[in-house]
């Protein structure tokens, strides 16, 4: 056979290649000649076992290869995470909704349970109702007035079940918080001047710094702050940090400084600098209340005097927290100074945000904005019908 004979050669060649005498090399042909393709068998068994053992190493500790870091493991597109500053913000409904989810517990879910018990529309489930509205702090001659609107309609066939009370009672709510709704137009006046009012802790410095950074951030307005508290110590140092924020300017004197001093020179400043908005923050406490409302009204007379018809805005804050309570503070403001709007702050941490449903019917006076949490984006103007939703929508 071919193979055999070339065997022979390569067998005859190595023997050359070893040089040795004749009869050596006839005792070490044999050896070579069946020894070779042993060693060979062996050297290839060998191979074999070597490669079937890295093999299952391999196996056994995963593709090291393949195997990251931790931090350079690739990560699917989709599942990256945006920093929590760039992620974008909720709806506002679903802000709203998250805002008012104590007042729904302790109103619409108790009305709910009301409408569910089925004993249909009798007496019992109207005074039921009324107690409900008043328990919701929607105050006692509202909750009265929405009661007799309820019957007056049911009594004309409006109402024939549960789902038909819930709606028409979510209309009768929003036909009271529409009742003077005038939009606030920053644009009428060039400065528009706003003067913000309230007492001690109710929210107007955070308000303001709210307000200033949406329509610097938002609506590209120059904003210009007045740091009229000057009774409390930090006052002018927080609202400074708000005006930092807001990349608004302010102006502001020492503490114990005359307020209505200081709301001249940033009329002043905001005639000169051509600043579109400006808001003065005032003290919450005085010694007395006589003092704080004559402090109101002097800022207003000053102002007015340098700019006719200034302030264009005298915005109310009211804490919903203080339900009823906010409303007697309320009426207080209204008698001494001429308050055109209302800021009601807080519902977010308030199972009586139903209040500002007796503000609205009771005051005559607009609601502009209410404040649904801390961040810059919690301050939002007040929408009837989307309030209304968020109250009584299930989430
Ligand atoms: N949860 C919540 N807290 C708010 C809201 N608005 C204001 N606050 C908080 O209420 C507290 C008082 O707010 P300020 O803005 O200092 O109140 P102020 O009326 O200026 O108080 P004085 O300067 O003392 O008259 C702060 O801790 C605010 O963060 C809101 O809408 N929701
Ligand atoms: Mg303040």
């Amino acid at each position: 056979m071919d193979w055999l004979a070339r065997y022979d050669e390569l067998i005859v060649f190595l023997l050359d290649l070893l040089a040795l005498e004749e009869g050596r090399r006839s005792l070490v042909t044999p050896y070579l000649y069946y020894g070779l393709p042993v060693l060979a068998a062996l050297i290839l068994v060998l191979l074999i076992v070597v490669s079937v053992k890295i093999t299952a190493s391999r196996k056994g500790r995963g593709a090291p290869e393949v195997i990251l870091p931790h931090e350079e493991e690739p990560v699917p597109e989709e599942k990256v995470v945006p920093p929590a500053a760039e992620a974008p913000p909720p709806s506002m409904i679903d802000r709203m909704r998250a805002g008012l989810a104590k007042t729904r517990g302790n109103f619409v879910s108790r009305l709910d349970d009301l409408l569910r018990g089925g004993d249909g529309i009798d007496d019992d489930l109207w005074e039921e109702l009324e107690e409900i509205l008043i328990g919701a702090d929607i105050g006692m001659k509202t909750s009265l007035d929405l009661r007799q609107a309820l019957q007056k309609r049911s009594a004309q066939g409006e109402i024939r079940g549960p789902a038909a009370l819930r709606r028409v009672l979510m209309e009768e709510i929003e036909t009271r918080l529409r009742c003077c709704e005038v939009p606030l137009d920053l644009g009428a006046a060039s400065p528009f001047v706003l003067m913000v009012i309230g007492v001690n802790g109710v929210g107007k410095t955070t308000t303001i710094g709210k307000l200033a950074w949406q329509l610097a951030h938002n609506e590209g307005k120059k904003v210009l702050l007045g740091a009229c508290d000057t009774f409390r110590a930090a006052a002018a140092e927080q609202l400074g940090i708000w005006a930092e924020r807001a990349g608004a300017g302010i102006v502001s004197h020492g503490p114990g400084a005359d307020p209505a001093g200081v709301a001249f020179d940033t009329v002043k400043a905001a005639l000169a600098r051509q600043a579109d908005v400006v808001i003065l923050d005032t003290a919450g406490r005085l010694h007395t209340k006589v003092n704080l409302m004559e402090e109101v009204k002097k800022i207003r007379r000053v102002v007015d005097r340098e700019i006719p018809g200034a302030p264009h805005e005298t915005l109310l804050v009211l804490d919903a927290t203080l339900g009823q309570n906010s409303l007697i503070q309320a009426r207080l403001f209204k008698e001494a100074v001429d308050v055109s709007g209302l800021v009601l702050t807080k519902l977010d941490g308030t199972a009586r945000g139903g209040m500002i449903i007796a503000v609205g019917g009771e005051l005559g006076i607009p609601v502009r904005y209410v404040g649904i949490g801390e961040k810059v984006n919690d301050l939002r103007p007040f929408d009837p019908h989307s309030f209304v939703q968020a109250l009584f929508e299930n989430p």
